[in-house]
């Protein structure tokens, strides 16, 4: 019954979309705010909650999903084998599921099986296609592991310094930053070279943000500052080794990836040394352990375009208890300390007439989808094409409330290093420096609602 009324009101909805077609004219008080996702958002709170598919696909596209839902979760193996064969030589981890755990976020450990914080690798300057700047012999990516008679490119390690924090109301945080180690190199590592800590993110959502038109997203960019809040933004533009084209940057924690279809073969190939249509080459083609022949791609088409469909075709779980006062009040205070100029409450999704669960659907995702400076505290020093250093993509907060359930122990930001959603406020900086500020003076109940706002997202 809850849900005939649900989608009755989304076909109402959807009739307002197609006659005014303009998202600041929607009939606020016809609207879910439950519906993350649009009309396909799922009611599931549990440890499964971003594992189903969109509603209403057809036969065929739920068929399509499966088989990705399977790949998803393949442990691959070293050639020969009969089946999932081709991994390595060196690589990050064996399967997709075992970084993105339950289609969530990953867990900050380096070097063991669960691990699914992986680094990137360049030297200062620009390729041709303005990207890093790879390293001979080690390539854009770290590979600590490796199959049985290869090197592993280094081992990593992992320490945390305490830093302690207190609120103006005078309560106390422990935060940790993280330092890293390489040890064990294959071969020398240049004196100069950067990395960049990723830690796997959540893989929900993605088919609606891919589908987040692009002048929406450049209309967010507000390069001097004209409404002088300290917010700017930027976008990433990429190269597309598919197209060959230069495209707005879309996945990734620097927006380095413009399509699911080169985030995900890129993710074969790099992170489980799988070569694809998309990727023929071996990451490590060209360096001292590799065999440098180029064979036929070691993932069949069909198989990666069904990882790509499964990835676009994941649905936002709904928001929990909306109308408890105190979720209310804590939306509130978002809104108030200008936490929405990055992390945007409602965007429009433009028009997609294969999938009615993409098409024209308004949903929360809590980004902008832009690079923001976030101080030199998160910063990795690596730029990224256009990011920077000090930049990363506005985290999507959709779904944050339920990491503890997808994950068991939840982590925050890109390199894991928050272990509660406050911690992740209190590392804001640079461009989220205003709203830090303000969120350090709120009242010990004010931050607790503006939590239990988070939580319910
Ligand atoms: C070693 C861990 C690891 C493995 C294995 C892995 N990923 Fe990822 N994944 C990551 C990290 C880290 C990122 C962020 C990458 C970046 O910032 O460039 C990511 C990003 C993504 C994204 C983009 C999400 C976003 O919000 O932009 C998608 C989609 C994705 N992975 C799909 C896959 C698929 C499909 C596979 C299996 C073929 C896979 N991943 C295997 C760690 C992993
Ligand atoms: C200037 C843009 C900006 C503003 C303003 C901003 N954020 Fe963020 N936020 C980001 C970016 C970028 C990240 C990712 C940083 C990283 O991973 O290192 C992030 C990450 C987060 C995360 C962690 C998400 C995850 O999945 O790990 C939370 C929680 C969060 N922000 C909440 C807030 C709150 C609450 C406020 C207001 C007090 C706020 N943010 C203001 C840009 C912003
Ligand atoms: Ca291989
Ligand atoms: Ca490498
Ligand atoms: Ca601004």
């Amino acid at each position: 019954m809850k849900k005939l009324y649900i989608i009755s009101s989304i076909s109402l909805l959807v009739a307002f979309f197609t006659m005014c077609n303009k998202a600041s004219m929607v009939d606020e008080s016809a609207y879910d705010e439950r519906l993350s996702g649009g009309s396909s958002t799922v009611f599931d709170a549990t440890s499964k909650a971003f594992g189903h598919a969109f509603d209403g696909l057809n036969n065929r596209d739920a068929q399509v999903h499966e088989l990705g839902d399977g790949a998803f979760g393949q442990t691959f193996v070293a050639a020969p084998a009969l089946i999932n064969s081709g991994l390595g030589p060196v690589f990050n981890n064996v399967s997709c599921i075992s970084c993105h755990h339950n289609d969530g976020k990953g867990t900050p450990t380096a070097g063991f099986v669960n691990s699914s914080l992986l680094f990137r690798l360049s030297i200062p300057g620009t390729d041709v296609n303005g990207g890093p700047l790879a390293i001979p012999n080690f390539g854009g990516q770290l590979q600590d592991v490796a199959i049985f008679g290869k090197q592993a490119e280094v081992n990593m390690s992992i320490s945390y310094t305490d830093i302690p924090f207190t609120y103006t109301s005078g309560e106390t945080v422990t935060l940790r930053k993280p330092t890293y180690t390489v040890t064990n190199s294959y071969l020398p590592l240049p004196a100069n070279y950067l990395i960049s800590p990723r830690l796997a993110p959540p893989v929900f959502g993605l088919g609606l943000l891919q589908n987040i038109p692009e002048q929406t997203i450049l209309s967010f960019v507000d390069k001097n500052d004209a409404n002088n809040d300290g917010i700017t933004g930027k976008a990433n533009f990429v190269y597309n080794a598919h197209t060959h084209k230069t495209e707005l940057g879309r996945f990734g924690l620097k927006a380095s990836a413009p399509t699911l279809q080169i985030q995900v073969a890129g993710a074969y190939n790099q992170d489980m040394g799988i070569t694809s249509y998309v990727f023929p080459k071996e990451s490590s083609f060209g360096q001292s352990q590799s065999d440098n022949i180029n064979d036929d791609p070691e993932l069949a088409d069909s198989i990666l375009d069904a990882t790509i469909f499964y990835t676009k075709t994941l649905a936002v779980p709904a928001r929990r208890n909306v109308t408890s006062p105190y979720v209310i009040q804590g939306k509130q205070l978002f809104m108030q300390m200008n936490c929405s100029g990055c992390h945007k409450p409602n965007l429009q999704t433009g028009v997609d007439l294969n999938f009615a669960a993409l098409n024209n659907q308004r949903i929360q995702p809590f980004t902008d989808l832009l690079l923001h400076d976030m101080g030199n505290d998160l910063a990795d020093g690596r730029p990224d094409y256009l990011a920077t250093g000090n930049e990363w993509r506005t985290a999507p907060l959709w779904g944050i409330g339920l990491f503890a359930k997808t994950n068991g122990t939840p982590f925050y930001l890109h390199d894991g290093r928050a272990r509660t959603i406050e911690e992740a406020i209190l590392w804001h900086g640079g461009e989220a420096q205003k709203s830090k500020g303000k969120y350090t003076q709120l009242s010990k109940a004010d931050r607790t609602k503006l939590i239990s706002f988070l939580q319910s997202l």
